[in-house]
């Protein structure tokens, strides 16, 4: 068959040619034809095949026939970021998250364990028994990231296993274990960077004196620092004594969304918990200092998160409250440690439920970090909220602070906006206000991506173009002068994302949790590349949507009472009554069902076959179903946003909810509803 080649004078050179190929090729054939010796033509895979059918030009898909006219648009756009030559690439993990061998193996229970076994904790009732079962598969887990050519894996140590009494005996197999897991990774040329705490206190300690709440834990991880620092410092020059402390202390003791799922005294104990974490990682790190870095050499550091937030509008008052959103998220930790003490702004705000620091406190806290370990995920726009007179005293409240997602953004499986731009503001604002000394180490970032199928999993495009929109970011902090010295993506696989249990995936490794198996997945490639050039390429059209853009929501002002503001305000994460859950269902069913919706969503997924455009699939998909949730999710008690549909996500899968055969009943549409899909009929009708 003879087709005739052209293409898109604007895109590249213009040319035509004619060639003889077997009936019966398929675009992708066509494309390996172009691609070899006489064309040599730069085709690549994303390089689009269009045929104009009636008039219109479709896409033809890489298993589709050709026709004997076709055209070529090379979309060649992308820009290549280049990074510093020693840049830490990797990937991070915990160890509740992917080692398994919970009850095995000498290991004793951790505040996680207890706490999964708390019906209604975790969806699914899931937990982190088995996992990903790295503590058995770890010499292949390594063989992997070898393969990826990481550069760098951050991982944490479980005290219980470690220690099971909480301080005292050390258990062999878990020496065993750390020690040849650092062996491997060293000899396979990957630099180890080990937490020490990511949220899984022995749960002997909680029961003992209340765990962070008591004073008494401060030597007790001092002590357990200290036989890490003995057994594994020779392997380790990258410690980090805490992951994210405002996790345990707001969701743990504000929220009682984390172990040990407090929030009965949301006032007073966070700022309790917060106070003893940070003298417990100033006593680790003068322990280090003292005792182990002369000879060791490695460097010690905090891990503290911090979603960006940005002044909704100009006004005062709200950069007020972007002020104070930074210090109760972010100034909490890192001001005692590069400025000394509490921000002032906290100290006005919480008088005498804010602990203060002794002279000597104040001095081991000061300069306490060798590097600003930072993870971040996402961004809000905040205003002023002044407490109304009937909430309570708590950690939420005491910053009054709103924050709003703007309903354009598009939002991962976690429910936590895109919002790229925020990165580069966030790393700028702590260059300028802490300039720590050793750069920052970014220990995470990363998002939960929903899988549908096997494949999906593994093509996770959105993945690649978050990674990409973040990292370009980032690029251009670094252009601008922040000192960033590595990124680690959460996580190197899928694994037991807390609250969430194995409901959510934030792997560059596919786990298949029935078989343990892994695949490596697209967003893994790309983090080979990076590894191995030390080059970003993304297309213009992803780095075009990284930038900064104002609010330009339609939240109307009439936010019904009962709505609630994130984790700012929200003491309590909203719960549903049986009634409610089946009303709300409802409301979404009549909203859904109607004939016009259904069609316009038709429409969407027609478009999505026909161009395959996963970013603009999901931008429509958001824009015909936002308007739905904003009228809705407030009637329940529920912000209009992002955040507020995961979480209708996970109150209507509350087991409470779900032995109910009336609900039960109805949830199958729950994925739809949340997830903005179609139903089945619309999604046949899109099949073209
Ligand atoms: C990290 O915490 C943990 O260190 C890690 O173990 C975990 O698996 C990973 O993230 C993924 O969850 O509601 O839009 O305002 C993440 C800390 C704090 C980041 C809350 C997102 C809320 C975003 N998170 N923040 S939003």
């Amino acid at each position: 068959m003879r087709v005739t080649v052209g293409s898109t004078a604007e895109n590249c050179e213009a040319w035509l040619i004619e060639l003889e190929v077997p009936e019966k090729t398929t675009v992708a054939s066509l494309k390996k034809i172009l691609r070899k010796p006489p064309h040599c033509l730069e085709v690549s895979a994303s390089t689009k095949v269009l045929f104009r059918n009636n008039g219109v030009l479709t896409t033809l898909f890489d298993k589709e026939l050709v026709h004997s006219h076709v055209t070529l648009l090379n979309v060649r756009d992308d820009k290549v970021f280049t990074f510093p030559e020693n840049f830490l690439w990797g990937a991070a993990t915990a160890a509740y998250q992917i080692e398994g061998a919970a009850a095995k193996e000498g290991r004793s229970p951790s505040i996680w364990d207890a706490f999964c076994a708390v019906p209604g904790k975790i969806q699914n009732g899931d937990s982190g028994a088995t996992a990903c079962e790295h503590y058995y598969r770890y010499s292949d887990d390594v063989q992997l990231m070898k393969d990826l050519g990481l550069r760098a894996y951050r991982f944490s140590i479980s005290w219980s296993r470690l220690l099971p009494q909480g301080r005292g005996r050390l258990n062999p197999r878990a020496f065993d274990f750390y020690s040849s897991l650092l062996s491997e990774l060293c000899t396979s040329g990957i630099t180890p960077i080990v937490t020490l705490y990511h949220w899984d206190l022995p749960q002997c300690l909680e029961e003992e004196y209340g765990g962070w709440l008591s004073a008494k834990i401060i030597p007790d991880f001092e002590a357990f620092a200290s036989t890490c620092f003995q057994c594994f410092g020779t392997f380790v020059k990258h410690w980090i004594t805490l992951n994210e402390p405002w996790c345990c202390c707001a969701l743990g003791y504000g929220s009682g969304e984390h172990a040990p799922g407090k929030s009965s005294n949301a006032g007073q104990e966070p700022y309790l918990a917060a106070h003893h974490m940070l003298l417990a990682h100033g006593r680790a790190v003068k322990c280090y200092r003292d005792q182990y870095q002369a000879e060791q050499g490695g460097l010690i550091g905090l891990t503290l998160n911090m979603d960006w937030k940005e002044p909704m509008s100009a006004s005062e008052a709200d950069r007020q409250a972007q002020a104070r959103a930074l210090d109760w998220q972010l100034g909490w930790f890192a001001d005692p440690v590069y400025k000394g003490d509490y921000p002032e702004a906290m100290r006005a705000r919480c008088r005498d439920r804010l602990p203060s620091f002794s002279k000597e406190e104040q001095a081991l806290l000061l300069g306490s970090s060798d590097f600003f370990g930072l993870n971040h995920y996402s961004t809000d726009f905040v205003s002023g909220e002044e407490k109304g007179s009937e909430t309570t005293e708590n950690y939420f409240a005491d910053q009054g602070v709103k924050n709003t997602s703007d309903p354009r953004w598009l939002r991962t499986d976690m429910g936590w906006d895109v919002v790229p731009w925020g990165f580069e503001r966030l790393l700028n604002w702590i260059q300028k206000v802490y300039s720590p000394k050793g750069g920052i180490l970014v220990t995470e970032n990363g998002c939960a991506v929903r899988e549908t199928t096997e494949q999906d999993a593994i093509n996770d495009s959105f993945r690649i173009e978050y990674l990409q929109g973040y990292l370009s970011q980032m690029h251009k902090a670094m252009a601008n002068g922040v000192d960033v010295k590595g990124y680690l993506v959460w996580s190197f696989m899928d694994n037991f994302e807390w609250a969430f249990g194995y409901a959510k995936r934030f792997g560059i490794v596919r786990v298949d949790f029935e078989s343990q198996q892994r695949t490596v997945k697209d967003s893994g490639r790309l983090f080979r590349t990076l590894c191995k050039e030390n080059k970003l390429k993304v297309p213009s059209r992803v780095l075009a949507s990284a930038e900064f853009v104002p609010f330009n929501g339609r939240v109307e002002e009439t936010t019904p009472s009962g709505s609630r503001a994130g984790y700012a305000g929200r003491p309590q994460m909203p719960q549903l009554s049986k009634d409610d859950a089946q009303r709300m269902l409802e409301d979404f069913c009549n909203k859904y069902e109607n004939e016009k919706f259904q069609n316009q969503m038709v429409h969407v997924y027609q478009q999505f076959m026909i161009h395959n455009d996963e970013m603009r699939l999901l931008k429509e998909r958001r824009r015909l179903c936002f308007p739905i949730q904003m009228e809705i999710l407030p009637k329940y008690g529920f912000e209009p946003t992002s955040r507020g549909v995961s979480q209708v996500q996970a109150a209507l899968t509350a087991p409470r909810l779900t032995e109910d055969p009336r609900i039960e009943q109805l949830n199958h549409y729950v994925v739809y509803l949340t997830g903005e899909m179609p139903r089945e009929k619309a999604a046949e009708g899109a099949t073209v």
